[in-house]
């Protein structure tokens, strides 16, 4: 039944015939993530042309490419600014913006904020698999303190970006994490992060064996999955966990939720006032 759903989802919605073989290597964490989205849409029953995906440049900006919906593969870092034009000019439609933590939060970082405290109506995927995986594995803002990558041989000795604690002073309408590991849980959250008004803001931990974990004591991308089944705790539980209990554990589900419209139904309310309609 799983099994011929999938195949539906397939045909209904990835460009199956001229974009595959896909990018990912075997175990990414992105290839689940673009199983939710396709999913998530589908149980909203959002028509294919109401749904915008606008992505920078990455893995994670190749799930833009894959998918048969308007998509906007854009600069690395840029994919809000285009994402903010489209919702301005088209309220309508649903856009969705894939990003990954460099993308986002290194070179986009200036943009994510903004995009927050505007409260512009799109909802932003943030793939974090801690580092950039397609440019060969430098560190990125959120590679753990003491971490290896490829510009940080021995060890990271920076402090590391939380998304959702950047968001949530950000004053994001609405900010939630989960993981690729969840699978299920992820559906249900992605569908909340597209529904909600405003700024919306779903961090997805997303493994990335080739780049991170071969350089980090993983022993396969399976390794991989199994310490995101062991770290990644409810938010619920976790908060009732002492400090000792909580170190490396990763908190997920809904940090903000809040339904303050986006700027765009904001702006064309004082539009249509000014141009006499109300
Ligand atoms: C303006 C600009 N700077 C740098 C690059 C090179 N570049 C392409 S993808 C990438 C990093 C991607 O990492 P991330 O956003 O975390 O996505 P991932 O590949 O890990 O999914 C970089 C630095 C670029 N394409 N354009
Ligand atoms: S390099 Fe990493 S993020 Fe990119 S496709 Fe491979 S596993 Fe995925």
């Amino acid at each position: 039944m799983a099994e011929v759903q999938g195949t539906q989802l397939i045909h209904k919605y990835l460009r199956h015939n001229k974009k595959f073989p896909h990018v990912f290597c075997p175990g990414c964490g992105h290839g689940i993530v673009l199983g939710s989205l396709v999913r998530s849409i589908d149980t909203l029953g959002l028509p294919k042309d109401d749904v915008c995906i606008v992505a920078g440049i990455g893995c994670s900006g190749r799930l833009a490419v894959y998918v048969d919906f308007n998509t906007v593969h854009t600069t690395h870092g840029r994919a809000l600014t285009f994402a903010t034009g489209i919702k301005m000019a088209n309220p309508k439609m649903n856009v969705i913006v894939i990003m990954g933590d460099g993308d986002s939060m290194a070179i986009g970082g200036n943009h994510l904020i903004h995009a927050a405290r505007r409260n512009i109506g799109v909802t932003a995927l943030i793939l974090n698999n801690n580092i950039y995986g397609m440019t060969g594995g430098q560190c990125s803002p959120t590679t753990p303190s003491g971490s290896f990558s490829m510009t940080t041989p021995l060890g990271q000795m920076e402090q590391s970006f939380d998304c959702v604690e950047l968001c949530k002073a950000a004053k994001a309408n609405y900010v939630a994490r989960g993981s690729v590991f969840h699978a299920m849980k992820l559906d249900s959250m992605m569908m909340d992060a597209i529904t909600n008004p405003g700024f919306g803001v779903l961090e997805i931990m997303s493994p990335c064996f080739t780049q991170f974990g071969r350089k980090n004591k993983f022993k396969s991308p399976v390794d991989m999955y199994q310490y995101l089944k062991k770290t990644v705790v409810p938010v619920d539980r976790y908060n009732g966990m002492d400090e000792s209990a909580r170190q490396g554990k990763i908190p997920s589900g809904v940090f903000v939720h809040n339904t303050e419209p986006g700027i765009e139904e904001k702006y064309y309310a004082m539009a249509s006032q000014y141009q006499g309609g109300e």
